[in-house]
């Protein structure tokens, strides 16, 4: 009805339903120890059409978010049993960045340090209760905003935009974390590939570069995989060396059986492998690499589509 009604209405109602439908992709967790305000809360949340999960406290906050993964706004009272907001703010601090959860605090405390308190943990925002209920609805929008703003410009720094694979600036940031003191290493090249795009097109190309990529994460969920350079591959994971390579072996078999679907053609390819272990001789990075790159080079000389170590 408003939409033929004038190019006005139009112009109002498309960011609006832009907004209502970002908003349903964002989970909130609610922390207070009232049920009342929590209620509260959750009611006005979900009139912005947003999914809503709650805890009573610091401690119960921590279990859901590790039970939702995809929570993606925190909205906590300070004074709570067992775990305070403050804190659980911190905690939450050391395992998601401000591009993954965004935090509000809240606080009914007549302290007037609670802003500072709340900011210097690791919240995006703060503010005092009772609020006014328009002044949290446009706090809201805005911390939503600007979580997402980050988290896209986080993506579109650390992921290869024809891939979604990780790049090279990902990979070697989480070379930095102290997750894996003994990572396995495995560099991968896709064999001919410069005959593909020969025949194929460059089109013809990229489609077997996503359908590998994709066979790559099937693959290997629990590992950093990243895209290097052109049909270039790096994938990492820790744990038995032994497992590793054999996964690599059926990754191998897996990509020379698949028939890539482009246009009326089927599209075959192979891929050549070096792997490497922290265990063997080196344990920096760049070390391991170069170690896994000459035994790719191997791979490629012995006759490509094999897994060398
Ligand atoms: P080898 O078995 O020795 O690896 O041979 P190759 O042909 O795969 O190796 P080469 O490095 O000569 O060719 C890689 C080609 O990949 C050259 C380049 O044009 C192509 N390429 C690089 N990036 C992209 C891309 O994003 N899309 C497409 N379609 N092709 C790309
Ligand atoms: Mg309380
Ligand atoms: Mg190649
Ligand atoms: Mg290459």
């Amino acid at each position: 009805y408003l939409l033929k009604d004038s190019a006005e209405s139009v112009s109002y109602l498309v960011p609006l339903l832009q907004r209502i439908q970002a908003n349903d992709q964002h989970k909130v967790l609610v922390v207070d120890d009232s049920t009342v305000v929590r209620n509260y809360l959750i009611n006005l949340l979900e009139r912005q059409n947003l999914t809503v999960i709650e805890a009573e406290n610091g401690r119960e906050a921590l279990v859901q978010l590790a039970k939702h993964t995809d929570v993606s706004l925190i909205i906590t009272d300070n004074d709570m049993p067992e775990k305070d907001g403050i804190t659980l703010t911190r905690d939450v601090r050391k395992i998601r960045s401000r591009n993954q959860i965004a935090i509000l605090g809240l606080s009914a405390s007549s302290d007037d340090s609670m802003t500072a308190q709340f900011l210097k943990a690791g919240a995006n925002d703060f503010l005092y209760k009772p609020f006014n209920q328009e002044e949290f609805n446009c706090r809201l929008h805005h911390i939503l905003n600007m979580k997402d703003t980050a988290d896209k410009l986080y993506r579109m720094a650390n992921q290869d935009a024809l891939t979604g694979l990780w790049n090279r600036r990902y990979f070697f940031d989480q070379q930095c974390k102290p997750h894996c003191h003994q990572p396995n290493i495995a560099m991968m090249d896709i064999d001919f590939f410069k005959k593909v795009n020969d025949t194929y097109g460059h089109d013809g190309g990229d489609t077997v570069l996503v359908h590998i990529s994709q066979l790559l994460q099937k693959h290997f969920k629990d590992a950093v995989v990243a895209r290097f350079g052109g049909e270039e591959f790096c994938i990492q994971l820790c744990g038995p060396f032994d497992s590793f390579h054999q996964r690599l072996e059926i990754l191998r078999q897996d990509i020379e059986a698949q028939k890539i679907a482009y246009n009326d053609s089927q599209i075959q390819v192979t891929m050549s492998v070096g792997v490497v272990s922290a265990n063997e001789e080196c344990f920096d990075i760049d070390g391991l690499l170069s170690i896994a790159d000459k035994r790719l080079y191997c791979a490629k000389e012995n006759g490509r589509n094999q897994v060398v170590s």
